[in-house]
């Protein structure tokens, strides 16, 4: 019986398996690569526009206390973030590649000569002027609109003492997000096939620089004009506009780049614009449905300069010459449409322009360079004058909450 199962007990033993038989070894290391070495590929362009980073910051843990001394330990330093002049937002990440910030730790109540711990020195983080700081869960911490402004976010954490009986406590930790509040100065809006991205290219593209294929704009994208007195505005080309886009996380994104720039530039087909199956708008009800859908999207923006570009002017079914009349009187025309098609404020609209995209007509590209860039100007000036009077207001009467 014994015998027996001794011989199970064997047979059962495992068979252990080898890793690799050796001819497989042989042939893996003699036989060449089957696949020929490969060109070395280009890396793909990032299309995606880089308007926020994320740093984990940590304010400095608080020195130990000394119970037997009654000795205190020193603060842990406190996290700031600074604005800085030149400052970007790719640079800031490739400066602080780590998980996460640290500022320096308080010093402990250790002997007799340091009864009193040393606080821990600050950390100063330099970021890009004009930015907005979000923690985690998008609460909103502050901005930094001018240079060597600052901001408080971690605080370092207490030394021990006898108020806490000497327990010492770590410094704040919070997740901040940076965010531009600018990503360019110009943002084209429209429906598909309007011409955006070829106004793009025109615009921003030197002379010399044949035009790339046009292809449908999957990702917004910036490209930067340049005046001959060397000044630069950026202009934003986004994929095309669609009615519920809100409601989607690419389509949320590109209302978030279109909601931070300074001019809107509103590209326009002169024939129209096939919203569905069934629904064909108008000139004048494709630029009021964009109006609307942008005014519920974001009010402010109506205050904004806003240049329209009629595309496709050489069409025989072009609506633009009705369009320029019905624009003159846009009250009376938008009343005519049905209530939910009316916005309840317009695009604060400052020159409009009929083009033939198909070639560059230089005039009317050279005009609405020198507005872009005049009405940009005149915007920024209302708004620091606006800002001054509002301090002023503030300084005299008290900030009421
Ligand atoms: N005939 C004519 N075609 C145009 C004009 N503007 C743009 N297109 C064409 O319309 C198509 C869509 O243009 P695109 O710039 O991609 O529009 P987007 O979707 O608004 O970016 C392209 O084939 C363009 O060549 C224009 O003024 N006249
Ligand atoms: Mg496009």
């Amino acid at each position: 019986m014994v015998r027996f199962s001794a011989i199970l007990a064997f047979e059962r033993r495992p068979v252990k398996k080898m890793k690799f038989f050796p001819e497989e070894r042989v042939k893996k290391t003699s036989s060449p690569p089957e696949t020929p070495p490969q060109p070395k590929q280009e890396p793909e362009i990032k299309k995606r526009i880089i308007d926020s980073v994320v740093l984990n910051v940590k304010g400095g843990v608080g020195g130990c206390g000394n119970p037997k001394l009654r000795g205190k330990g020193g603060k842990g330093g406190d996290v700031y973030f600074i604005a800085t002049k030149g400052e970007s937002l790719v640079g800031l990440k490739k400066k602080l590649p780590y998980d996460q910030i640290h500022a320096e730790s308080g010093g402990n109540a250790s002997n007799l000569n340091h009864c009193l711990g040393r606080a821990g020195s600050d950390k100063w983080i330099p970021v890009p002027v004009g930015v907005n700081i979000y923690d985690n869960i998008g609460n909103y911490l502050g901005s930094l609109s001018k240079e060597n402004h600052s901001l408080l976010v971690a605080k370092g954490g207490e030394g021990g003492n006898t108020k806490n009986e000497f327990r010492i406590r770590g410094g704040q930790s919070v997740t901040a997000k940076v965010q531009l509040q600018v990503v360019a100065d110009v943002g084209i809006v429209g429906f598909k096939g309007s011409g955006k991205t070829t106004l793009w290219n025109h615009l921003t593209l030197p002379l010399s620089m044949e035009i790339p294929p046009i292809e449908p704009t999957k990702y917004a994208d910036v490209r930067k004009m340049t005046y001959p007195d060397l000044r630069v505005i950026r202009v934003l080309d986004t994929p095309s506009f669609r009615l519920g886009m809100q409601d989607e996380k690419q389509g949320q994104q590109v209302l978030s780049y279109i909601k931070r720039t300074r001019l809107l530039l509103i590209c326009l087909d002169a024939t129209g614009h096939q919203l569905g199956p069934k629904k064909r708008l108008n000139l004048f009800e494709s630029y009021l449905c964009l109006n609307k859908e942008l005014q519920l999207f974001h009010p402010k923006m109506m205050s904004r300069p806003t240049v329209v570009v009629v595309t496709k002017i050489n069409r025989p079914d072009s609506q633009f010459q009705e369009f320029e009349s019905q624009l003159r009187n846009i009250d009376e025309y938008a009343s005519m449409l049905p209530k939910e098609s009316r916005p309840a404020e317009f695009f604060n609209l400052r020159h409009l322009v009929g083009m033939d995209l198909r070639h560059r007509e230089e005039e009317k590209l050279n005009r609405l360079w020198e507005s872009i860039r005049v009405f940009i100007d005149e915007y920024e000036f209302e708004r620091e004058e606006k800002e001054k009077e509002a301090a002023t207001f503030i300084r005299m009467h008290g900030r009421h909450n």
